[in-house]
């Protein structure tokens, strides 16, 4: 069975990777549980080079007992017209890493006020790395279109979710259920295809 171990710390990236992949039939392993402390420099401009950076500082790190296994890792945001592309790669650390997503989309939703809806296009991307066992790097992008909405809604994902709404304003991304938002996601999109690299297309 094939060990993917994934280069990285957010449990809510975690709970969707293992959704997605779960039907692969590989041996899915966090950073963490397999013993790896790592937080690189994310300081690449795009979201492969930091995907890169975070799965090959794992890689680099990998104790004997995971020589085999491939490298993952996620880098993703969310993109807004109206604010330049902003916070794109920063997406995590946009207003500070530990400001609560509740003020950050609070933040985004004021920015927009004036903002028409024809004008509030957004979307999230997610670009996935993989370092394999002989160092061989592959990198795919997923993305998602929406619409940045006018006030928080739903419970479900988290981040961004409760303000992307899909293009006809009709749900936010925190409202569809988690296999819902898995089958359209950025995240859905990129791993399935890595895992059709990886693995071929069954799953
Ligand atoms: P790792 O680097 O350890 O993987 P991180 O949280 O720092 O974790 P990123 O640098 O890739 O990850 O930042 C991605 C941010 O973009 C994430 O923290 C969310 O704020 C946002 N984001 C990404 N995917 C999202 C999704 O599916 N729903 C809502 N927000 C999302």
């Amino acid at each position: 069975m094939k060990t993917i171990i994934f280069a990285t710390g957010n449990k809510d990236k975690m709970r969707e990777i293992r959704e997605i992949l779960g039907g692969y039939g590989a041996e899915i392993l966090s950073m963490r549980e397999a013993g790896i402390i790592s937080d690189p420099d994310e300081n690449g401009k795009t979201f492969e080079e930091n995907a890169l950076i975070k799965a090959s500082a794992v890689h680099e790190k990998l104790p004997e007992q995971y020589k085999d296994a491939v490298v993952l890792a996620d880098d993703s945001g969310l993109v807004v017209d109206a604010m330049d592309g902003m916070p794109g790669v920063l997406s995590a650390r946009w207003m500070g890493r530990d400001t609560s997503y509740h003020v950050k989309n609070a933040q985004i939703i004021e920015n927009l006020k004036d903002v028409p809806v024809e004008k509030r296009t957004a979307r999230f991307v997610d670009a996935i790395a993989a370092v394999l066992p002989d160092g061989t790097e592959k990198t795919v992008r997923g993305v998602i279109e929406g619409r940045i909405g006018y006030e928080e809604r739903g419970e479900n994902g988290f981040g961004y979710d409760p303000i992307f709404m899909l293009p006809d304003m009709s749900v936010s991304t925190a409202e569809l259920p988690p296999e819902e938002k898995n089958r359209i996601s950025h995240r859905g999109r990129a791993l399935r295809a890595m895992a059709a690299e990886l693995f071929g297309e069954q799953g």
